[in-house]
């Protein structure tokens, strides 16, 4: 059997998932590739499919675990290697400060979400843009998304539009879902949250999985309206 991480249940689909205010905002599926890279930058710079097509094509079969407790083993992601962006688009191009920790993700959705760059660039963190051979749809995160497989699904960001660089950690909504973003949110550590321990937040959070994907389809379907 597949040794899944500390606290994760396999389950056979991979659900439309994330925090319910954002379930009722689908993006649409026929938009180009345009990631503006800015924030403590030297020169803003776009990427588009043509900046990306540069840069070695990545294939690879990785598990998704969300915070909630659901993986879904082997997936099968095409797209580009994030340390490769940065090394060879973002470093010289837009010139980061030299003292930045952190990249935050701005979505088409609205979600936002930091993450560390000492969890980023590494060999199996992809910005990508197929999913088990066809382009990515609405659902799983067109046009691109990050593929980050050692964090929990709130660290793999859909519909990616800006990134930018902080040096400092990105200020976090005031009170509202505080507790749930770590600032790792490592799995093979079960880094749920910042405030309650893993083993705890599992059978916090193992209830609203059903509602939440029920609810994420309904939406993607266009049953019902916002
Ligand atoms: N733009 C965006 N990215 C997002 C989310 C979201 O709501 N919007 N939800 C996150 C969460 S909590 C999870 S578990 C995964 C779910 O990915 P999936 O919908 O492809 O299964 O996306 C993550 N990235
Ligand atoms: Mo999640």
């Amino acid at each position: 059997m597949h040794q899944l991480p500390p606290g994760q249940r396999a389950i056979s689909t991979f659900p439309r998932f994330g925090l319910p205010q954002f379930a009722s905002r689908v993006v649409a599926a026929d938009q180009a590739v345009r990631i503006e890279i800015g924030g403590a930058v030297e020169q803003e710079v776009e990427i588009t499919a043509d900046t990306l097509s540069n840069l070695p094509r990545v294939e690879q079969i990785s598990d998704f675990h969300c915070v909630t407790t659901w993986s879904k083993v082997g997936l099968q992601w095409s797209g580009y290697r994030l340390l490769d962006l940065y090394e060879q688009i973002i470093q010289p191009l837009a010139i980061p400060d030299s003292a930045a920790q952190y990249l935050l993700f701005r979505c088409l959705d609205g979600y936002k979400i930091p993450i560390m760059l000492c969890d980023l660039l590494t060999s199996d963190v992809l910005l990508a843009d197929r999913l088990d051979g066809k382009a990515l749809d609405s659902a799983h995160g067109t046009p691109i998304r990050l593929v980050s497989p050692q964090q929990y699904g709130y660290k793999n960001p859909k519909h990616i539009k800006r990134i930018e660089v902080w040096v400092d950690p990105p200020p976090e909504h005031p009170s509202r879902f505080r507790f749930i973003n770590h600032p790792r949110a490592r799995v093979a550590y079960e880094e749920r949250g910042q405030k309650l321990p893993g083993w705890l937040l599992r059978h916090v959070y193992r209830p609203l999985i059903g509602t939440t994907i029920r609810r994420f389809a309904r939406f993607e379907e266009g049953v019902v309206s916002p």
